[in-house]
């Protein structure tokens, strides 16, 4: 992507006439406030771009496969393109080049607070160029109006008992969304494989608009007897997320922004992202695609974790209370491992250092709320952890993971219903692997269809090379 502070800083293969040009080009562009409009002028450079990647290293190896990596959850397998975010072990995540940190400080945040509006890292993900003021305003006035949600929806919530869990109604409430597609009805009606990406801009931005309202019904309808909060229209939207769930304290409107910019992506492989990739491959519209990522997102290893994180420590507190010295919570942390579990919030299939994720919450904490004693908890957790999943001998990284953090904030500001918290990562992720969809079909990515084997065959071939 032509991204001002990521592509071009690094990209040496480029001449500086390129760069000169490339970088007069963006100031040209720089007017278009519409992310619409600019996806218009982004698509056929990056149509170009694939070309010329596929006919000059189309046939470049990217590596050996395994058959440790394809029985081990095809980890270290390079076999996807996603362009709105990259996973360093060490470093962790950049989004379009941009750690979290170069994030805070370049993407423009609220009028009072620091934290950058996720509508800025909307155009991020979306375009690879970090937007201006004009550009963001313009991204929340439009996801504004295209905020009102459908009737039917809720009705095929209030379908389910209260006491489904939160994750279920969300999915029911994404699929029932789904009516209003223009994918799919462009799709019935005839389109061109070169517009494809269109409609999805269209579903996408009407999906990730909608999102807040249904996921605020879901939280007023579980645990606070049905009564609704209104949408407040001055407000940005993650603020307005708070707003709809019942919260007015600025300071959690402030972490609404942090929460939702830093779970919005995580490159292309992790299970939420990926099946979102691989649904959107077959042509199923982005609803069912979301819909189909965020029961991905359910599961207790991935996105689940952070309502186990909050379960556990509130276990930890419970049986052998807050005020612990670092020899009690070792045991305890043995306890939990001998019972054959995970200790929730560490470890980490790709990332081998402390998740930055973690660290941006972590400091946050430490401006916001030092003495709060589930902090005070988690920050002894982070130096008594990973001696001992270490030591274990088997945790490929026994360090903390965004999860391990988020719920210890949210309960600070009076959402303790830790059943609920993974519904607010879906929100979020809503914005990455959204954005990545726009370009799949964009870029006509073609429908996924990796090899699988049975043992015979690995047996029979793994005989045949070693023979
Ligand atoms: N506690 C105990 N054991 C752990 C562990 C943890 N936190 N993390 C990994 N292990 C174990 C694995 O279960 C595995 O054991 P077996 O060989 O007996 O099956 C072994 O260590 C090796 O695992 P790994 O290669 O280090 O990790 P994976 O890539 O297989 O799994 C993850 C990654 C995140 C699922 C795992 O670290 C885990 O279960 N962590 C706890 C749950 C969690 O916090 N998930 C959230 C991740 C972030 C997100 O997606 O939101």
């Amino acid at each position: 992507m032509y991204n001002r502070h990521g592509f071009l800083a690094s990209s040496s293969s480029f001449s500086s006439q390129d760069l000169k040009w490339v970088s007069l080009l963006l100031d040209h562009f720089s007017h278009v406030q519409d992310l619409r409009s600019r996806l218009e002028e982004l698509v056929p450079q990056e149509r170009e771009r694939l070309k010329e990647i596929k006919s000059k290293y189309g046939k470049v190896s990217l590596g050996d496969t395994t058959v440790d990596m394809a029985i081990g959850g095809m980890r270290g397998i390079k076999g996807m393109l996603w362009e709105t975010s990259l996973l360093d072990p060490d470093e962790g995540i950049r989004f379009r080049g941009l750690s979290i940190p170069e994030c805070q400080a370049k993407l423009p945040g609220a009028k009072k607070g620091g934290e950058p509006l996720p509508e800025g890292f909307l155009w991020l993900l979306a375009t690879g160029e970090l937007p201006n003021k004009e550009q963001v305003d313009a991204v929340t006035a439009d996801l504004r109006s295209r905020s009102k949600v459908p009737g039917h929806v809720f009705d095929v919530i209030n379908a389910l008992p209260k006491t489904a869990h939160p994750m279920t109604q969300f999915t029911a409430g994404i699929m029932a969304l789904q009516t209003q597609s223009e994918f799919a009805k462009a799709y019935e009606t005839g389109i061109s494989k070169t517009k494809y990406w269109e409609p999805t801009y269209e579903d996408a931005m009407n999906l990730i608009a909608r999102l807040p309202e249904v996921a605020a019904f879901i939280y007023r309808r579980v645990h606070k007897g049905g009564e609704l909060h209104g949408a407040d229209p001055n407000l940005d939207y993650a603020a307005n997320f708070a707003q709809m769930l019942g919260f007015k304290d600025e300071l959690m409107h402030e972490l609404m922004r942090l929460y939702i910019s830093i779970h919005s992506d995580h490159e292309g492989g992790n299970v939420s992202a990926h099946t979102v990739h691989l649904v959107g491959s077959a042509l199923s519209d982005p609803y069912l695609s979301f819909a189909a990522g965020i029961n991905g997102l359910a599961g207790p290893l991935h996105g689940l974790a952070n309502q186990e994180v909050l379960r556990w420590i509130q276990e930890v507190v419970a049986e052998i209370g807050s005020d612990v010295t670092a020899e009690q919570l070792s045991e305890y942390v043995h306890k939990t491992l001998k019972s054959g579990k995970v200790v929730p919030g560490f470890g980490h299939a790709v990332l081998r250092k402390t998740d930055p994720r973690y660290m941006c919450q972590r400091e946050f904490a430490l401006k916001h709320l030092p003495n709060d004693p589930l902090f005070k908890m988690v920050s002894k957790l982070f130096e008594v952890v990973p001696p001992i999943l270490l030591a274990g001998g088997k945790v490929k990284n026994p360090y903390p993971n965004v999860d391990a953090h988020s719920g210890v904030l949210l309960q600070y500001f009076g959402l303790r219903e830790q059943n609920y918290y993974t519904v607010l990562f879906g929100v979020a992720r809503s914005l990455g692997v959204l954005s990545q969809l726009i370009w799949d079909r964009a870029l006509g990515l073609p429908i996924e269809r990796p090899k699988s084997m049975t043992f015979e065959y690995i047996e029979n071939y793994c005989k045949s090379k070693v023979a």
